[in-house]
């Protein structure tokens, strides 16, 4: 093995991640209201809330597989969810919790799904990776990287085809950039004019490479090479998220041209459950801790006095208590469809 060949930066952790400038547009600029503002903060805290309850029931052995948590970049899914319209297609990765939530699934329903039981969003039978909720247009949570790509592209020759007016967007990471499926995806959306909005949700990781180490450039310049738009957004920021998102869906919804825009976003845990994240370091996290979109969000919401302490933590306590309610639910409820049955035949009750 020839050791002095150079053939890529080996052994380097990057610690250099590009730092997401901080700073809030005016929410009555952009169109939201004092309401839909604490929307957003409920809907955040919910994700966030809701994935640090999932990690300890994991930990406590409810359930087994994968866990990959969003936590940190739920100003992403959220910005997106109040941007779009409720007909349009969501596709997205492994990571999907908060996707799930924002799409319609309940507490209780991805509880459930966790905890494989009949009662999940998908009765049980897809667990943390596999979220849906196609009544909401929320096609999943998909677990090979990069798969999801076309399937954008087909939603989106169909809502083309059948003149829908509602676009596709498909959500994915720095590391499913790498793949061929979205440079064979790209050509062939651009060459038909297809609807479909890309969203690269660079975290700065796949799984513990660093963006650096596995992609050459600016990741959203990829599209450069098939003629599409791209923006690279701050994704630590709910406001930035939602007026860019806007503003390009529809674009997308009216031209029927696709874009490709790169978020700037972090995770603040794992890759999954079982990585002991050696390749950051303390600071780089605190770092982006300091811009957490949540924290952030509050502090704007009480020095514009839109919110009060006192109502900003009752609404957390709600979400605490909506999440407690949900594992007990996850629970009692029963592995299998037939259960369902059980106060009905009186012979369920021997089998369960
Ligand atoms: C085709 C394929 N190759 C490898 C894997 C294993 N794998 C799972 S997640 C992952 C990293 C993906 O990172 P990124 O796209 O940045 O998404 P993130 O996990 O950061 O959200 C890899 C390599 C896989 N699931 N599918
Ligand atoms: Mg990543």
């Amino acid at each position: 093995m020839k050791n002095d060949i150079h053939f890529a930066p080996f052994g380097e952790v990057d610690d250099n991640i590009p730092l997401p400038l901080n700073h809030h547009l005016d929410h009555t600029q952009i169109g939201l209201s004092a309401d839909q503002v604490i929307q957003m903060y409920r809907l955040m805290q919910l994700q966030r809330k809701f994935e640090e309850r999932a990690m300890q029931q994991y930990q406590k052995g409810k359930f087994g597989g994968f866990l990959h948590l969003y936590s940190g970049q739920e100003a992403v899914s959220t910005g997106c969810t109040f941007a779009f319209q409720e007909k349009d297609d969501v596709l997205t990765t492994y990571r999907d919790h908060g996707w799930g939530l924002c799409r319609g699934i309940s507490a209780n329903q991805g509880m459930a799904e966790l905890f494989g039981k009949a009662t999940g969003c998908c009765k049980g039978k897809g667990g943390s990776m596999h979220f849906s909720n196609p009544s909401k247009h929320f096609w999943g949570g998909f677990a090979i990287v990069g798969a999801h790509i076309p399937l954008a592209a087909g939603l989106a020759f169909a809502n083309k085809y059948k003149q829908t007016g509602q676009i596709s967007t498909c959500f994915f990471g720095d590391g499913a950039t790498d793949q061929g499926a979205l440079h064979e995806t790209l050509n062939i959306a651009k060459l038909w004019e297809l609807p479909v909005l890309f969203a690269i949700e660079n975290n700065g990781y796949s799984m513990g490479t660093a963006r650096k180490r596995h992609s050459v450039g600016q990741l959203s310049d990829r599209a450069k090479g098939f003629e599409i738009q791209s923006r690279v957004i701050n994704g630590m920021d709910v406001f930035e998220v939602y007026q860019n998102m806007k503003e390009i869906s529809q674009i997308v919804r009216e031209t029927h041209q696709p874009w490709l825009v790169e978020f700037q976003t972090y995770r603040y845990r794992g890759h999954s459950m079982s990585d002991p994240q050696k390749y950051r370091s303390k600071e780089e996290m605190e770092t982006f801790k300091s811009i957490d979109p949540i924290d952030n969000l509050k502090k704007y919401m009480l020095d514009r006095e839109i919110s009060t302490s006192k109502i900003l933590d009752e609404i957390d306590q709600q979400i605490d208590q909506e999440i407690l309610a949900s594992i007990e639910f996850a629970d009692n409820s029963p592995t299998h469809i037939l259960y369902l049955m059980m106060p009905f035949i009186p012979i369920f009750q021997v089998l369960k």
